[in-house]
C-alpha cells in the first residue's frame, strides 16, 4: 500500500484546492512541492524524530507532509502546555529537536523555526520506504499518574481511522472540510489526514471565533467540520448560512439541552466518542437517529469492536487497525487484544454504547483532558501546603473545572496568590482551579491515596 497520500492527490487532482488559510488557496499540486522542499530541509536537521510546536496555518500542515516524505516521527507539542511540561514530555520521548511556526524559544533544546529551514543545507532527499506500523505522530494524552502518556500513531492507523469515519459521517471526494480543531490534537489533525486521503479540500481555521467561522462556512461551502461541545455551544449564540451535512462531536460529554438546541436548529450534529489512542473517533450517532437524545454516543465504525468488562465497573474496551500499537513511555492495557479504554460504559440491546462517567477523576474543560494528580502535586510542592486533592466543578463556559481543596501546613495560612503562582510555573493556564478552598482534612483512602471520590461527595454534599 502507498501511504504517500498527498503524492498521490498530486497525481490524481493536481489543480484542486488542497488547502484554503486566510483568502489563500493551495492546490494538491502546489502543496506537494512545498512540502517536498521542505522534507528536504528536515532531512537536513538528521533526526528521525521531531518536536512539533505548530499552530493552525498553512506552514504547519506543509510542515507535516514534509515529515510524512522524509517518514520523521512528529511529536506533537499542546501549544498551551508551559515550557516545565514541554520539556518533560519530550525527554520522556528522546526529542531534542523542535520544528515551530510560531515564535517560540526553549532552553536546551534546538528550535528552528518554518522560515529558518530554506536557510538550511538540505540533504539527499531519503524517502523512507514506509510500512503501515511506522509511527508517524506521537501524541501525549495525560495519564492517572500525572505522566503524560506518548501515544504512537502508525500510518495505518491514520487511514484506518479515516476510512472507518469516512463510511459513517459520509463525506466524499468533494466534500469540504473545515478545521477548527487545533491540529497538535487528534481531532484536529485527524481532519487533515481524512482529507488527504480522500483528497478533500480542507479549510483550515487559525483561531476559534464564531462569527468567523459562520462567515467561513458559508463562503467556502463547507460541508464537515468537527467541533467540541464548547465550540458548538457558542456557534449558537450567532446565526449563520450554511451547507453543512455533518458535525461531528466529540472530546467531551455534551449536555442534552446543547445537543437538543443544535438539533432543533437544524444543525447535522453527530454525536462520537473517540481517544488519542484510537486517532480520533470509533463510536458515533448520526443526527437523524431518534436515539441521539437519549445520550447515547452511538454504535461502532465499520472496522471497530467494542466490549463492556462487566467485572471492572463497566470498563469500555475496543478493537480495530484505527488503535494504538502503543505508548513510548508506558504499557498498553490489552486484554485479549482489546485495549482498555479507563472509561465506563454500556451498551443497549441495539449495540448503542452510553458513557458514563469518563475515567471518574478526569476532567475535561473545553475538550483538554486535565488530571487531578498533576495539580495536586503541583498544589503540595508550595510550602504552606501539606495535603492536596482536586475534584471537578460543572461550569456554564467550560463545562467542568477543577477545583483545588488544601490542607494548610501548622503556622501557614492560606495565600491564594502565592499558590496560584506556584501552579501557573508548572501547569499550562486552562489547568490552573477555578476556585481554592481550604479543607480541615483531605480524606485518604485505606492505602493512605488521596481519595478524590470521597472528597468529591463531601464537597458536593456541602453546596447542596
Ligand atoms: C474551546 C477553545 C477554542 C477555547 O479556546 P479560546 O476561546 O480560543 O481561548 P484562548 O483565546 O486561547 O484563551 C482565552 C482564555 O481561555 C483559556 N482557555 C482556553 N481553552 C481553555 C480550556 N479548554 N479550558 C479552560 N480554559 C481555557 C485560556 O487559558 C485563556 O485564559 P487565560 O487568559 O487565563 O490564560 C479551545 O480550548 C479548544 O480549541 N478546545 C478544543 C481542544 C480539542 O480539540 N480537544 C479535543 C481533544 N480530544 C481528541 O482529540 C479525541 C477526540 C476526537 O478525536 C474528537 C474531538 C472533537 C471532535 C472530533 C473528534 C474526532 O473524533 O475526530
Ligand atoms: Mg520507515
Ligand atoms: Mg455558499
Ligand atoms: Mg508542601
Amino acid at each position: 500500500m502507498d501511504y504517500n497520500w498527498l503524492e498521490l492527490q498530486a497525481g490524481e487532482r493536481p489543480d484542486k484546492p488542497a488547502v484554503i488559510f486566510n483568502g489563500e488557496t493551495v492546490t494538491f499540486a502546489q502543496l506537494y512541492r512545498k512540502a517536498e522542499v521542505t522534507s528536504e530541509k528536515l532531512n537536513g536537521l538528521n533526526r528521525k524524530r521531531i518536536g512539533f510546536f505548530i499552530d493552525n496555518t498553512l506552514q504547519s500542515v506543509i510542515l507535516i507532509h514534509a515529515a510524512i516524505i522524509s517518514d520523521i516521527e512528529i511529536v506533537m507539542i499542546n501549544r498551551r502546555l508551559t515550557a516545565v511540561e514541554i520539556d518533560r514530555q519530550l525527554q520522556d520521548v528522546d526529542v531534542d529537536t523542535i520544528v515551530t511556526t510560531a515564535s517560540f524559544s526553549m532552553e536546551d533544546y534546538t528550535v528552528v523555526h518554518y522560515d529558518e529551514l530554506s536557510t538550511l543545507d538540505s540533504t539527499g532527499n531519503l524517502i523512507g520506504i514506509k510500512s503501515g506500523d511506522d509511527t508517524l505522530s506521537i501524541m501525549f494524552t495525560s495519564g492517572t499518574t500525572g505522566r503524560a502518556k506518548a501515544v504512537k500513531q502508525s500510518y495505518d492507523n491514520h487511514y484506518e481511522s479515516a476510512l472507518g469515519c469516512e463510511s459513517r459521517f459520509n463525506y466524499v471526494t468533494d466534500s469540504v472540510w473545515m478545521n477548527v480543531n487545533p491540529i497538535y490534537h487528534i481531532s484536529g489533525f485527524s481532519i487533515l489526514m481524512r482529507s488527504v486521503i480522500r483528497g478533500c479540500t480542507m479549510v483550515l481555521v487559525e483561531k476559534f471565533e464564531p462569527l468567523e467561522v459562520w462567515h467561513a462556512l458559508e463562503a467556502h461551502n463547507v460541508t464537515h467540520v468537527s467541533m467540541v461541545p464548547v465550540m458548538l455551544e457558542r456557534m449558537m449564540k450567532h446565526e449563520g448560512v450554511h451547507e453543512l451535512q455533518g458535525i461531528l462531536l466529540g472530546g467531551a460529554g455534551v449536555t442534552m439541552d446543547i445537543l437538543n438546541r443544535a438539533l432543533e436548529k437544524g444543525l447535522p450534529v453527530y454525536n462520537s466518542f473517540g481517544m488519542t489512542e484510537t486517532c480520533s473517533q470509533i463510536v458515533s450517532i448520526a443526527p437523524g437517529d431518534p436515539k441521539i437524545l437519549k445520550g447515547t454516543v452511538g454504535r461502532p465504525l465499520d472496522n471497530i469492536s467494542i466490549r463492556i468488562d462487566e467485572e471492572n465497573d463497566g470498563e469500555l474496551l475496543v478493537k480495530g487497525p484505527a488503535v494504538t500499537k502503543g505508548y513510548l513511555n508506558a504499557e498498553l492495557q490489552l486484554d485479549d487484544g482489546y485495549f482498555r479504554t479507563g472509561d465506563m460504559g454500556y451498551t443497549d440491546e441495539e449495540g448503542y454504547l452510553y458513557i458514563l462517567d469518563r475515567r471518574n477523576d478526569l476532567i475535561i474543560s473545553g475538550g483538554e483532558n486535565i488530571y487531578p494528580k498533576e495539580i495536586e502535586d503541583a498544589a503540595v510542592s508550595h510550602e504552606s501546603v501539606k495535603n492536596a486533592v482536586v475534584i471537578k466543578k460543572k461550569n456554564q463556559k467550560w463545562g467542568e473545572v477543577p477545583v483545588l481543596l488544601i490542607e494548610i501546613e501548622d503556622s501557614f495560612y492560606l495565600d491564594e496568590d502565592a499558590i496560584m503562582a506556584t501552579l501557573e510555573k508548572r501547569l499550562a493556564r486552562y489547568k490552573l482551579p477555578k476556585e481554592i478552598h481550604v479543607t480541615e482534612e483531605v480524606v485518604m483512602t485505606s492505602t493512605g491515596k488521596v481519595s478524590r471520590a470521597k472528597n468529591q461527595e463531601i464537597f458536593d454534599m456541602k453546596k447542596s
